[in-house]
């Protein structure tokens, strides 16, 4: 077992001591620049709501862990979990709709919740003015955490197996030979350690920066207030119980309350966002018991406390007695920031965590440390989630800033942020602008939706039949119908699709070739010119990735996936005889598909292009009028044609070279929407929203991609058994819509949810992916939950369109 050093007792630091060492890691010392438990951090003065449910089910999941761990703790003052329940109340119809999407997250992820009548609100809440609100949403399981006192006492239990605390020891550095961690340096000396956790809190990043390591983290100021004396709290809570009502929130003014005793506390979000210069503070905390507590700002909560007495009208004329603005971490995406330094074996980071989800984030962190892998899917809390352009200094300012406004806001799944765009594009931009291509974002790329361009052809197919059925508000946003007719031109006639931000690393040396088999669930090792679909597990055997494989020489690869994560997997397993270079940004590539594609294409260039000649699953590098292209007969939109690539200086050429080629045949750019709705279609999953760690292969219906013949990470672990699987849904009525992440029933009992959705122009229907329990077979009728509104859907044998592949295959 390794000797672990854990710097910071907050609530991270301790529950991660206690993690490890009931798994038998009992070389434990947690290092603490401040008092125990008390430490100055920000778990030191957190009001401690726990609200579970999250839209992201690994955070619910880390949430319920917590709720679940710090009930059963026992500490001599007292609780350290008092479930009062939760319960979230709209005043507007909007926030009303949205807390009907919150209620099928909670069921999806298995949080017990109820949406409640304004009557019912109150009798739950009776300090609720019942006109204000519209409604609510109760999580009974919800409630407070006393954050120190479960800290102190998962640090007890700690204690009890081995590990150590040891407070005022500042770490000043860490101490590293070889690439690997050998401990940490403080005024005493160092202290060894094989492994190095930095749960630091808001001061995470400047340590985390000393090994030269960026965590996107801000540090940033919220205001946390209390009233004096409440006459209608008097006689109902004990010095001991602190507080019986539900803990509440009341988003629609970025506003939370809980009681504390007869008073009321009020954290509040509607202010500016104050970010803090962490530089600034350690000077000038230097010596204060409090550093995360910032003196408070009474005029940024005047409009907070306006609002606070509005809904609470019990609060009258009382006063804020106690209040500061209190710092905690804010990150680009909300999300924590979790794993292993990769240049710097043994040093790891368990950062910007809530106490609502501690104890989750330091179970997996303490599984990835000790079992290689956590048994929970990571990947959205994953350190090396971020593009480069992701890590710069004012990306992550802005976007964190950005988080702390929208941090109760209802954010649409396809709302992108509006500043800091325009800085990843393909060198296709001017012309998908020209055609009036609405943009969404991802990893930095602009990426069209659909193409204004394309209305009047869509008109057209609507006018002839083609069905375009309404949609509710919500679904119409960030949305077209135009995508539909895109879709359907790309199956009746041809489409182009920028392939660019598809993310592409060359493979090679003398090694590649038995790196990539080892690494791969597939076989890569055929001959050259051939492509392969494959999969990346981890050691448990779940799914990383779903890559493709296109073997361009008897030494180099081109390997297409999905994020930053699968390069740092790459890399992170490359031996010396291999390089792994990212030629994303360097090349770009145009999907050209639909049945006229070979009409199209084939006059554009000398090599035979029909199928005996040119096989689906096969590559060659080419030429396409003089423009040197990278040929893949790849279909991620299941239709006959190419991924076609070349470097980014011929990408305009190419573009025009096609689109040219392409107008006797009636092409059109298409956009992402089309190519979702597609994709789903023809049954391709979409890594890490379709499939995660958490499957096998199995389950997630891609054995053919695994090969019982070879060695691979992750095979030994391998579940051919599952008892979910990864299902396709077609909705009954042509006017249901899903967007994902719904809650599905069978018999009124959520069996599973969605994962992706999109509406099929080939089949007239939404389609969505589902988990769902095995024994539900095909032909079956489930229910999904889209807001609160029930549609029925049939499961159906995947792929729904073209299972025999004959438009693919010709
Ligand atoms: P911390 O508690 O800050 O612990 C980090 C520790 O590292 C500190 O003790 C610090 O002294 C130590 N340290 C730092 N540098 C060094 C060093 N160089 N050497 C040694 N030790 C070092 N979360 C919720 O879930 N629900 C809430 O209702 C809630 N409300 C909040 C309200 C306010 C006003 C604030 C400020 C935060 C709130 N939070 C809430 C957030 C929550 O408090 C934090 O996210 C959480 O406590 C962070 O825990 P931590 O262990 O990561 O950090
Ligand atoms: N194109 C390329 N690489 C990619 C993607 C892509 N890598 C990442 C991601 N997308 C991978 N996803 C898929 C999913 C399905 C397929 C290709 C990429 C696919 N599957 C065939 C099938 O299931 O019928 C595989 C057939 C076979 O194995 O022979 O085409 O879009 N370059």
């Amino acid at each position: 077992m390794p000797k672990v050093v854990v710097i910071g007792a907050g609530i991270v630091g301790t529950s991660l001591a206690d993690e490890l060492t009931v798994r038998g890691c009992t070389d434990v010392t947690v290092l603490d620049r401040g008092p125990l438990f008390a430490t100055g951090g920000s778990t030191s003065h957190a009001p401690g709501l726990v609200f579970q449910t999250n839209p992201s089910k690994t955070m619910t999941g880390f949430a319920r862990y917590t709720v679940e761990k710090f009930s059963g703790l026992a500490h001599p003052d007292g609780w350290a979990f008092n479930t009062v329940g939760g319960l979230e109340v709209a005043t507007t119809p909007e926030r009303w709709a949205d807390l009907h999407r919150k209620a099928g997250w909670a069921a999806a992820w298995g949080i017990e919740g109820r949406l409640l009548e304004p009557a019912d609100c109150v009798r739950l809440h009776p300090l609720l003015d019942r006109d204000q609100i519209l409604g609510g949403f109760h999580t009974p399981a919800d409630g407070l955490a006393k954050a120190v006192r479960a800290a102190e006492a998962q640090a007890g239990q700690a204690i009890s197996r081995g590990a150590q605390f040891r407070p005022h020891t500042e770490v000043l550095d860490i101490v590293h030979t070889g690439g690997r961690v050998s401990g940490v340096r403080t005024a005493d000396g160092v202290v060894e350690a094989d492994i190095v956790v930095c749960a630091a809190g808001f001061w995470g990043a400047e340590i985390a920066e000393r090994v030269g390591l960026v965590l996107p983290l801000v540090p940033m100021a919220h205001q946390y207030a209390r009233t004096g004396r409440i006459e209608a709290l008097v006689g109902r809570n004990t010095q001991r119980s602190e507080a019986g009502l539900p803990i509440l929130r009341h988003q629609d003014r970025d506003l939370y309350f809980r009681e504390h005793v007869d008073r009321i506390g009020i954290g509040s979000y509607s202010h500016q966002p104050m970010p803090v210069d962490i530089a600034t503070l350690m000077a000038d905390s230097a010596g204060e018991p409090m550093p995360s507590m910032l003196p408070f700002t009474e005029d940024d909560f005047t409009p907070a406390w306006r609002a606070a007495r509005t809904l609470i009208p019990a609060l009258g004329d009382s006063k804020v007695e106690e209040a500061f603005n209190g710092i905690f971490s804010f990150t680009p995406d909300g999300f924590s920031i979790m794993g292993e330094h990769r240049d710097l074996s043994g040093f790891w980071v368990a950062e910007a965590v809530w106490v609502t989800h501690s104890a989750g984030v330091a179970r997996a962190t303490a599984e990835w440390i000790l079992d290689g892998a956590p048994s929970v899917d990571v990947h959205e809390c994953d350190l090396y989630r971020f593009e480069d352009v992701a890590r710069s200094p004012r990306f992550v300012m802005q976007t964190s800033t950005q988080a702390f406004v929208e941090v109760y806001d209802i954010v649409h799944p396809y709302q992108f942020r509006t500043a800091l765009r325009g800085l990843r594009t393909s060198p296709f931009y001017a012309r998908q602008r020209e055609l009036g291509a609405y943009f969404y974002e991802g990893g930095g790329w602009e990426r069209p939706a659909w193409y204004e361009a394309n209305a009047a052809v869509a008109q057209q197919l609507f006018d002839y039949g083609l069905a375009c059925p309404p949609r509710d508000e919500w679904s119409a946003r960030y949305w077209s119908p135009i995508s539909i007719a895109e879709a359907h031109l790309t199956r009746e006639r041809v489409a182009m699709y920028d392939m660019t931000p598809l993310t592409r690393y060359e493979v090679t040396g003398p090694d590649a070739t038995a790196f990539l088999q080892a690494m791969t669930t597939n076989n890569v090792d055929k001959s050259v010119g051939s492509v392969t679909y494959t999969l990346l597990l981890d050691e448990n055997g779940g799914i990383r990735s779903d890559i493709t494989v296109a073997r361009l020489a008897e030494r180099r690869y081109q390997v297409a996936v999905n994020s930053p994560l699968d390069y740092d997997w790459l890399l992170r397993h490359a031996p010396d005889g291999v390089t792994i270079r990212d030629i994303t940004g360097g090349t770009c590539g145009i999907g050209v598909w639909g049945p006229r594609a070979r009409n199209m294409v084939q006059p554009l260039c000398a090599d035979d292009l029909s199928h005996e000649a040119f096989k689906y699953f096969r590559a060659r590098q080419t030429y396409l009028g003089a423009i040197p292209v990278t040929m893949l007969r790849v279909s991620y939109v299941g239709e006959l044609g190419w991924e076609i690539y070349t470097s980014a200086e011929y990408g305009a050429a190419l573009w025009d070279l096609l689109y040219d080629a392409g107008k006797p045949h009636g092409v059109v750019a298409a956009g992402r929407i089309a190519f979702n709705s597609l994709r789903i279609e023809k049954g391709y999953r979409l890594s890490g929203t379709d499939i995660t760690t958490e499957h096998h292969p199995a389950a997630a219906g891609l054995q053919f991609a695994v090969r019982a013949d070879k060695d691979f990470i992750g095979k030994a672990a391998l579940d051919t058994a599952p008892r979910t699987l990864l299902r396709s849904i077609v909705f009954d009525d042509p006017a249901a819509v899903a967007l994902g992440k719904e809650a599905v029933y069978v018999d009124d009992r959520c069996v599973g949810y969605t994962t992706s959705a999109g509406y099929s122009a080939t089949v007239g229907r939404t389609i969505a992916y589902a988990w769902l329990p095995a024994h539900i077979a095909v032909g079956d009728t489930v229910v999904v939950d889209y807001r609160g509104t029930r549609h029925t859907a049939v499961v159906h044998a995947d792929p729904v369109v073209d299972p025999d592949m004959a438009r693919i295959r010709r």
